[in-house]
């Protein structure tokens, strides 16, 4: 056992103690950095997915169904159209102002220009049409 000479061959206690400070640190600035980099990959992975879904559906045109919000901008009986400013509608439009068509007279029955809805889409890309339209408290 040599004692004395081990001694003077480690480090004075108080620089001991900063290194592992600066280990610890190191340590646990990796375990953030890692950990963050999972979430953000599996963030990128879902969006990427519901991305790749939209798109395989729009391209086969498999039919779908959203329920959003829109105020009703104009009504055209005889088109069976009703010109709505919707909200976007996920995987298939942007917001904006537009022309739907109505499955039936009865779905715009009693709603005013001007009225807050929630509407109802079905269908396949582009063919969709509104199958429910219903007033909101605006
Ligand atoms: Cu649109």
């Amino acid at each position: 056992m040599g004692g004395v000479g081990e001694e003077r061959r480690s480090l004075p206690p108080t620089l001991n103690n900063l290194l592992w400070r600066l280990v610890l640190l190191v340590n646990l600035a990796l375990a953030l950095g890692v950990g963050w980099g999972y979430l953000w990959w599996g963030r990128q992975a879902a969006r990427l997915q519901r991305d790749l879904t939209a798109a395989r559906s729009l391209a086969t045109g498999t039919e779908r169904q959203w329920t959003i919000n829109g105020v009703v901008r104009a009504i055209l009986p005889e088109l069976d159209v009703v010109v709505i400013t919707h909200e976007e509608i996920p995987g298939y439009m942007t917001p904006m102002t537009m022309g739907f068509r109505a499955a039936s007279p009865k779905i715009y029955e009693g709603v005013r220009i001007g009225d807050a809805v929630r509407f109802t889409l079905r269908g396949a890309p582009p063919n969709v049409k509104v199958v429910a339209l219903e007033k909101v408290a605006s």
